[in-house]
């Protein structure tokens, strides 16, 4: 059934605040998932996103399943590339990456793709990922070769977001970029909110139970923590403190 996105929406109308954790299947081995998956169940956490710029082929199919097996959470697959696309999951973040210029990545690989996402039944929701600079060089601008928008350049920001709720994009996602050194800032957060309708995912470089009620209340619907929980599963028990 694809209601993922459908859910998502009621929730974000009855106020709550959403938090993803983002497993990166190059690493986390398959024997970990168990006791990893029984502390997000435990957890605050709402969704699951799994992907990662670099992956080996064939480990991100596995790793789902072994996911699902451990919890009812809807998981999404947040792909670095088309070899992680997995029918086992709940739904795909189509991301187009829209602060870019490198033509695969806004429209190459999704063309790739079709031919695997015909063969699923997976929900599909397009998304606009942008880029943002954050102190030092990241994963995604590595591996798709695109610069990311200066956090300076808010107007830029703002433009790119608006762009692409117009071209029919179901959500926006503000990237940091994973282990970023600078979270998205509440003042972007803030700006691109106030001029969207549909919701907004902020990520990257967030380690902290105070980053991240910033971001909820700068107006960020969907969060989504990767580097924290790797480093250290207590991160999830200090999450809980106080919500
Ligand atoms: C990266 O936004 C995610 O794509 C999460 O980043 O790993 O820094 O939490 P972190």
């Amino acid at each position: 059934m694809k209601r993922v996105y459908k859910n998502i929406l009621a929730s974000i109308s009855n106020k709550e605040k959403l938090l993803a954790v983002l497993i990166d299947p190059d690493k986390m081995p398959v024997d970990h998932v168990a006791h990893f998956i029984d502390k997000v169940n435990q957890s605050v956490a709402t969704h699951i996103f799994v992907g990662g710029s670099t992956v080996a082929e064939d480990v991100t199919e596995s790793l789902i399943i072994a996911i699902k097996t451990y919890t009812k959470l809807p998981v999404l697959i947040f792909p670095g590339d088309v070899n992680q696309i997995s029918k086992h999951a709940d739904a795909l973040l189509f991301l187009s990456l829209i602060s870019g210029r490198n033509p695969e990545y806004l429209i190459g690989k999704h063309v790739t793709s079709i031919p695997q996402l015909r063969a699923t039944n997976l929900e599909v929701i397009s998304t606009g990922y942008i880029l943002i600079e954050n102190g030092r060089q990241t994963a995604v601008e590595r591996v798709t070769k695109t610069k990311p928008i200066p956090r300076t350049d808010l107007q830029v920001i703002i433009d790119t977001a608006k762009a692409g709720e117009l071209l029919g994009m179901k959500w926006m996602y503000l990237e940091a970029g994973s282990g970023a050194l600078h979270p998205i800032t509440p003042q972007i957060i803030r700006a691109v909110k106030q001029e969207l309708s549909i919701p907004l995912i902020v990520g990257g470089g967030i380690r902290s139970k105070a980053q991240l009620d910033e971001a909820y209340h700068a107006g960020a619907d969907l969060v989504v923590i990767g580097t924290a929980f790797e480093n250290d599963i207590t991160f999830f028990d200090e999450l809980k403190s106080g919500r």
